[in-house]
Parts: C-alpha cells; structure tokens; sequence
C-alpha cells in the first residue's frame, strides 16, 4: 500500500550510537518503502553549522543520499536544535527544506506538518529565546564564527535550556490548545502532525465543529517512532532499534 513516513526528535548525537544504527536500519528498511520521508525536526542534538565536519554528519548525509538516489524523496522542517540546518548539508542528503509550516495533500487528505516549538506559546522564556535565535543576522555573525567558539556558545544554550527546564512546569512545556486551533483554522486542515514535546499520542479534536486530530510524534530515546500516513491510515508506530 502507497504510504509516506514522519519521523521528529532523533537527537542523533556521536554519544548516542544506538540511535543512529536505529535511524540507519529505519532508513534501509521502513524508508526505502515509503513514497517519501518527512523529518519534522530535532534530526540532531545540537547543529551548529553545515561545516561542522563531525563525522557523523557525513554518514547520515550519505545515508540519506543514498535513501533519496534509490526514489524515496525526503523533506526536512527544521526543529530547536538544529534549525541552522542549511542548504549546502541538506543538498548533500538530496533532501529538500521546507518551510516551518508545510500543509501537505496525501492520499486525498490535507495534513499539517511542522515541528511544533512554535505551538508552546505559554512557555513565553522559549519564544522570546526562539525569536532572538531566528534573527538572520545573528544567525549570519554566529555561523561566521570559529567552530570551537560555536560549540562553546551551543553548550552555554544546553546548559541554559537544561536548567530552565527543571524549573518549568511540565504544562508551560506542552502546546497551547489556541495555538493549536488557529494553526490548524489557518491551513484548512483537519489533520496535524509534530513533534517537539516528547509526548506521543494521537489526540481527537474538534476544530469548527468538525472532527479532526493531532499526531504527535515521540522521541528516539529508547525505540523509535513515525506515523505512517496512507490512503487508509494514519498511525502512530513505536519499534525496537
Ligand atoms: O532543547 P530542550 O529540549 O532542552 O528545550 C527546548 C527549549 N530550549 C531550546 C534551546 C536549545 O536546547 C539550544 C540548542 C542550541 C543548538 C544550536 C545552537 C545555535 C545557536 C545559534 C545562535 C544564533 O530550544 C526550551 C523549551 C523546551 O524545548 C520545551 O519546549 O522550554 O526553551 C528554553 O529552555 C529557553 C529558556 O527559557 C531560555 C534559554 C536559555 C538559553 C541560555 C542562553 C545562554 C547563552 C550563552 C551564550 C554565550
Ligand atoms: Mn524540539
């Protein structure tokens, strides 16, 4: 049955070895299979430019490379973590950026995808942070800056990131219902699909008296995660690396 992937929050890391050979084995396996491959974000733990020569950087370019050459297309929305992702390491994996939201028509359904940062519009400390860091022209003085200085400065982010998060409330965390509906409202859709929060599930909704739902995908930390959306389904699927 023709049928598209969605993966999120991968947080591929050199610490992390398990995770990677989980994405590989996914990649050669369930990916080859589908019609294309969607990568909500959070691919990597931290990305700090596209001339980061990490080896790990490579083998998942020429991973996804070689997914992209075979005939399953992959397209990439950028997450927290690594939303410095640019054109030159995406054109090495043949993937293809879009944009922070992306309504998709598939298999007759229309579907919102995106990260989903963006819908946690309580966690106010975040969103200030977010809009400083999209800010182009920080973004031009950051990557022009010596890459040791950058990894520097990412670590001071995590750090800062882990800490404020010990003391946010677990509610402040999750997406904001509003945001939730207005994004929603705003692309004509009945379906949405993200990651971010680390809380998989498929929550029922009702947006303008009609029924609609919420897929949220999970986190690679033990086992991984997609949705596999086809003309019959849209299922949230946990498997073992
Ligand atoms: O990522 P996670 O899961 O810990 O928490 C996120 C939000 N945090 C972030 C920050 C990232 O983790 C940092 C990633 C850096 C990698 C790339 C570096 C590129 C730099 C480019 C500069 C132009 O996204 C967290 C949310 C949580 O999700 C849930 O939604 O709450 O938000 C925060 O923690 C934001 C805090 O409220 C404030 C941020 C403190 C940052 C401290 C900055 C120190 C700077 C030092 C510079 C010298
Ligand atoms: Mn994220």
């Amino acid at each position: 049955m023709p049928h598209s992937l969605f993966i999120a929050d991968l947080h591929l890391c050199e610490e992390e070895p398990a995770i990677t050979a989980g994405f590989l084995a996914f990649l050669k396996r369930d990916a080859r299979q589908a019609e294309a491959l969607y990568i909500l974000g959070d691919l990597f733990e931290a990305w700090i430019g596209d001339d980061d020569p990490a080896p790990l950087h490579a083998e998942i370019a020429a991973e996804l490379r070689t997914l992209t050459r075979s005939g399953t297309p992959c397209y990439f929305i950028h997450g927290n973590r690594d939303f410095l992702v640019g054109k030159r390491f995406a054109q090495s994996c043949g993937m293809t950026l879009l944009p922070e939201e992306k309504r998709l028509e598939l298999y007759g359904k229309r579907i919102l995808i995106m990260h989903g940062d963006t819908l946690c519009t309580d966690d106010k400390g975040y969103q200030r942070f977010r809009h400083r860091v999209h800010q182009p022209w920080l973004q031009t003085l950051f990557l022009a800056l010596p890459l040791f200085i950058r990894k520097h400065i990412a670590a001071r982010m995590r750090a800062g990131s882990k800490q404020a998060n010990s003391s946010k409330d677990m509610t402040i965390m999750d997406v904001n219902a509003d945001a939730v509906k207005q994004a929603m409202s705003r692309h004509h859709v009945r379906c949405l699909i993200h990651g971010h929060t680390h809380r998989p599930a498929v929550h029922p909704l009702t947006i303008n008296g009609e029924s609609a739902e919420r897929l949220v995908l999970g986190a690679w930390h033990t086992q991984g995660s997609m949705i596999r959306v086809s003309e019959n389904e849209t299922v949230l699927i946990f498997f073992p690396f």
